[in-house]
């Protein structure tokens, strides 16, 4: 039994995504970013449909996925990023308000918001998960044209 998500067919083909990529922790985010960008043509989504930014760091990720859905061109936002766990509780501020400020934009606007950001203890975590087939960016790609789809089904 697989613990990732099943996805059914997906076509892309209709959903406008926003994309968002935080810089640190770089290497990591452009695998995560790439992978995802390569799933979202690979199953339809037009070039012209992605909306791509990039932020300084994670903590920037809310602020930038609800200035996207303010412009009222995208029917979901992957918010990529990557924290590793320091010396210093930094990681579980970070931690917290990412993940608290992501579910706040998608909850108060309305529309759905992929969380794309790997919380890792150290950089081998991060690289397992970034990398070759087990890099997440293609799953959360999926997994924003499932809800970008439905999220266009509501609103018509
Ligand atoms: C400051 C900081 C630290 C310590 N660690 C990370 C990290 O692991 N991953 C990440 O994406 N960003 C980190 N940042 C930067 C913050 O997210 C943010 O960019 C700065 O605090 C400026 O607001």
């Amino acid at each position: 039994m697989s613990k990732y998500a099943i996805f059914n067919e997906l076509n892309g083909e209709n959903v406008h995504v926003g994309i968002v990529r935080a810089r640190w922790n770089g290497d990591i985010t452009h695998n995560l970013y790439t992978g995802a960008v390569a799933t979202f043509s690979d199953y339809g989504v037009p070039h012209d449909h992605m909306r791509k930014r990039e932020v300084p760091g994670s903590f920037e990720l809310p602020w930038m996925t609800q200035s996207l859905i303010n412009t009222h061109e995208v029917d979901v936002v992957l918010a990529i990023g990557c924290l590793i766990q320091g010396s210093t509780p930094h990681f579980e501020y970070l931690a917290n308000a990412v993940s608290n400020g992501l579910t706040t934009v998608s909850l108060q606007t309305g529309i759905p918001v992929v969380f794309g950001v790997l919380t890792c203890l150290n950089e081998e975590q991060a690289r397992e998960r970034s990398e070759g087939s087990h890099n997440h960016g293609p799953e959360w790609a999926k997994t924003a044209i499932e809800l970008g789809n439905m999220q266009t089904e509501f609103r018509s």
